[in-house]
């Protein structure tokens, strides 16, 4: 595919892109599969596992017995218990799911080196020069979960796609215990009757804004001048303009490859004070940065955690500091001294970052 586009002052040229085959794997219900996997009482009911009644505890996750009930990851567990009364709920067992979660990834390695984890139950694999099964990824994807059932006695789900969001999309598609394939030839299809919701990275806010400017499916975004994109979703517009063709350029970032973790939030509204700033760090920013950094790197091990901010006039400024654990009374300092630089503008983006160890350790190596 190659898209030439005369734009006024500058031409955008988005080159064609080589083929690969990229799988997503992600396991089924992983926590609650594994509590029903070691307890047979657990099977066949609805099941939840994540913080008790009593404790303002929320779901982890649930079964798909469950789900039939509209309990899911997040919710609060009184409200699932009033939703589905007969939900048992189990506490988790993180050390068991990180076990789980090391067989599972040295499953993937058999298979191919370029892995990147997403979480403990969710990679993309790049198979493209995986040589077993005669390069067929549809049969690589299934000889993985082949053996993630056979030695773990558990289920997983791929999406196999020439491009890592659409892999992604795909995964979702067969769950449970399914795989989904899309080959180069159906990519355009599939992706014009994709809502932009289910677009990983999209999240409720902004597909709102899209819902609420007229903008559902990506055939819209494609139909759409793509000047217009960028004049009104900024860099949100480039990405989906590229999605929305099939396009996705991202290569697979290996776990030794992975620099830093981070979370932002643009807001429907500008915000002005530090109160307003702090809350959005206290309550949603740094819940989600822990749980991120859980996933991928569970012994938190960092060196560096910064504030990124955005004024209403579209500046971005940053700041950081050397820290060897992800510390939120730390991130008050950094607000603080962050916000001198405001000069009475509104703020429309607020992002908190950690620079990993790994990444040290691989300048300290390169050094050498
Ligand atoms: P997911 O892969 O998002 O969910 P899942 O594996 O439970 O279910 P699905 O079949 O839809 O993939 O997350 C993997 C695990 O991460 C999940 O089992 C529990 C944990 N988790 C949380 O602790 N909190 C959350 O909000 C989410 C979404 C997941
Ligand atoms: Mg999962």
């Amino acid at each position: 595919m190659l898209y030439c586009l005369s734009l006024q002052h500058w031409v955008f040229i988005v080159e064609e892109q080589k083929v690969r085959k990229i799988i997503h794997i992600d396991m089924d219900c992983f926590y609650a599969a594994i509590e029903m996997r070691d307890n047979v009482r657990y099977r066949n009911r609805p099941l939840a596992v994540g913080g008790h009644e009593q404790k303002r505890g929320v779901i982890s996750t649930c079964n798909y017995e469950a789900r039939q009930y509209g309990v899911h990851s997040a919710m609060p567990t009184k409200k699932a218990l009033q939703l589905c009364p007969k939900l048992i709920v189990v506490p988790g067992r993180m050390a068991v799911y990180k076990q789980v979660s090391q067989h599972i990834f040295e499953i993937f390695s058999r298979y191919t080196h370029k892995i990147e984890p997403l979480s403990l139950d969710e990679a993309y694999l790049d198979v493209t020069t995986c040589q077993l099964y005669h390069g067929s990824a549809t049969l690589i994807a299934k000889a993985i979960r082949s053996d993630i059932h056979n030695e773990l006695q558990l289920t997983a789900s791929a999406g196999i796609a020439p491009v890592k969001f659409l892999a992604k999309v795909a995964s979702d598609m067969n769950k449970p215990n399914g795989q989904m394939v899309i080959p180069p030839h159906k990519v355009q299809e599939t992706v014009d009757k994709l809502p932009l919701s289910k677009i990983p990275g999209i999240g409720k806010v902004t597909s709102e804004k899209l819902s609420k400017a007229g903008f559902h499916l990506c055939e819209d975004i494609k139909n759409t001048d793509y000047r217009d994109l960028l004049l009104r979703f900024g860099r949100t517009g480039q990405s989906l303009w590229k999605f929305s063709h099939g396009i996705d350029e991202r290569e697979i970032v290996t776990e030794r490859e992975r620099k830093s973790v981070g979370v932002e939030q643009t807001f429907a509204q500008d915000i002005l004070t530090y109160e307003q700033c702090w809350q959005m760090i206290e309550e949603r920013l740094f819940p989600e940065l822990e749980k991120r950094l859980e996933r991928v790197c569970p012994d938190k091990a960092i060196v560096k955690q910064g504030i990124k901010l955005k004024f209403a006039d579209f500046q971005l400024t940053t700041i950081e500091h050397t820290h060897n654990k992800l510390d939120l009374h730390c991130f008050k300092t950094l607000l603080h001294d962050i916000l001198k630089r405001q000069q009475g503008r509104k703020i429309r983006l607020l992002g908190l970052n950690v620079m990993l160890k790994s990444e040290l350790q691989n300048r300290q190596l390169s050094f050498f």
